[in-house]
């Protein structure tokens, strides 16, 4: 049985590749954060597996890594841990550096002084924010870097350390160049998950407007589940590699929330120019989307393609299983069941305050 190790067990990403593995029959261990409030949605149906270990640590504290590595002795890790949001990258720069460059550094050293840079494979989740100020258009593994936030130049650090231990140390090591990835799990504050959670909020009417920064900011799209693999496939690859993961196709945000509030059954029109364009209910003339420069970025990258031909040929995998129609529908389906889900709870509480106070229940 093989043993893997992911840092970042509790996000969007660790928790469908703890699936992914315990189903190829991996023993899991993951890497979680102590936090006063015991949050883990995303992993709370895989806690009791067998095969499903946790372990404290953090990428800041280099002894609390070296601990976890020894103990488990993985075969592979899956460093995918990180302050993962550009926007409070430029908030939080030092912090950002500190998790998302010499956390890097902290996880491939670790490996060295456990002995196990022979055995231990490692992914590192490199990111399409290394292209930033994109040079070409789509964007390969040779495409030139210009990281365009503290997020990508830190993740500019992570990557090129990697590389310098494939180099130095024989180790097998890999970057996975990842296009933005989304679920029904990504976070809240990531711009597609606010528009589904939006959409389905406004459809119930539990939110009146959905406000937000650069509505014409091209990405290419991929569904997570389907990028957990690809980041296997490059730990299985004869030689240690760096692969673009993507899906080919681009899409603006605009065209994003057109389609997530088609799916709620409202059509969008979008009216105006910057800070003054406006999403209009076609058939209300209702205003529900509107720009706010709340959300606009210092430095904001507008133009990400990629082209995941070279995964496609050396790994056999596949870029465009789950479409950007897709992707967005299975979205929006899961926020308006649970957004219908919170109502039912609140008004199962608000009964049972009723019931409590006519003294029919105690
Ligand atoms: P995510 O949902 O934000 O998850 C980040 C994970 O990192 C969480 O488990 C978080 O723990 C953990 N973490 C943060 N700071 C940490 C620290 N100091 N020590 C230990 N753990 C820490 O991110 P994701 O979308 O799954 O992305 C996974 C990785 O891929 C990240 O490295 C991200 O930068 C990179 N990436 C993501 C995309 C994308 O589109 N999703 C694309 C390219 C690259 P808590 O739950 O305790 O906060
Ligand atoms: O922004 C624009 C925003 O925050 C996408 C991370 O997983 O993918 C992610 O980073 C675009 C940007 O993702 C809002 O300006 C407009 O141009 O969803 P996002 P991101 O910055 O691309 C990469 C690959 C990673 O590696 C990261 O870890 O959408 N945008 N209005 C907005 N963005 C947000 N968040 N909120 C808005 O209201």
């Amino acid at each position: 049985m093989k043993t893997a190790l992911i840092t970042g067990v509790t996000g969007q990403d660790g928790s469908y590749l703890s699936e992914f593995l315990l189903e190829k029959g991996y023993d899991v261990h993951g890497l979680i954060r102590r936090s006063s409030v015991d949050f883990r949605e995303r992993i709370a149906h895989l806690e009791g597996h067998k095969n499903f270990h946790l372990h404290y640590g953090d990428l800041g504290d280099s002894l609390g890594i070296v601990q976890v590595i020894n103990r488990v002795k993985p075969d592979e890790i899956y460093n995918l841990a990180a302050q993962s949001h550009v926007q409070v990258s430029f908030d939080s720069p030092e912090y950002t550096a500190n998790v998302d460059a010499t956390g890097v550094l902290r996880i491939q050293e670790a490996v060295r002084l456990c002995g196990l840079e022979k055995s231990c494979k490692i992914y590192q989740a490199s990111t399409s924010e290394l292209y930033g100020r994109v040079e070409s258009v789509p964007q390969n593994e040779e495409t030139p870097f210009h990281p365009y936030s503290p997020y990508a130049v830190a993740k500019q650090y992570g990557y090129w350390i990697v590389k310098e231990y494939r180099d130095a140390y024989n180790m097998f090591c890999c970057n996975g160049i990842l296009f933005n990835h989304e679920s029904e799990r990504r976070g809240e504050t990531f711009v597609t998950r606010k528009i589904t959670l939006a959409a389905a909020r406004i459809s119930q009417v539990k939110q009146d407007k959905l406000y937000l920064g650069n509505l014409s900011s091209l990405r290419d799209w991929g569904y997570a589940k389907d990028y957990v693999e690809c980041m296997w496939l490059m730990l299985q690859n004869e030689k240690p590699d760096d692969f673009v993961v993507a899906t080919g196709e681009q899409h603006s945000v605009r065209e994003f929330c057109l389609l997530a509030f088609r799916e709620v059954g409202v059509e969008l029109e979008f009216k105006g120019e910057g800070i003054d364009e406006v999403g209009v209910d076609k058939a209300t003339g209702r205003v529900l989307v509107e720009v706010s420069p709340d959300f606009y970025r210092p430095t904001d990258v507008v133009n990400l393609l990629g082209d995941p031909s070279k995964a496609k040929r050396i790994l056999g995998w596949n870029p465009q299983k789950t479409s950007f129609a897709e992707l967005v529908k299975l979205m929006v389906k899961s926020d308006i069941a649970k957004i219908a889900s919170e109502g039912a709870a609140k008004r199962v509480k608000l009964n049972l305050e009723e019931y409590l106070e006519k003294g029919i229940v105690k």
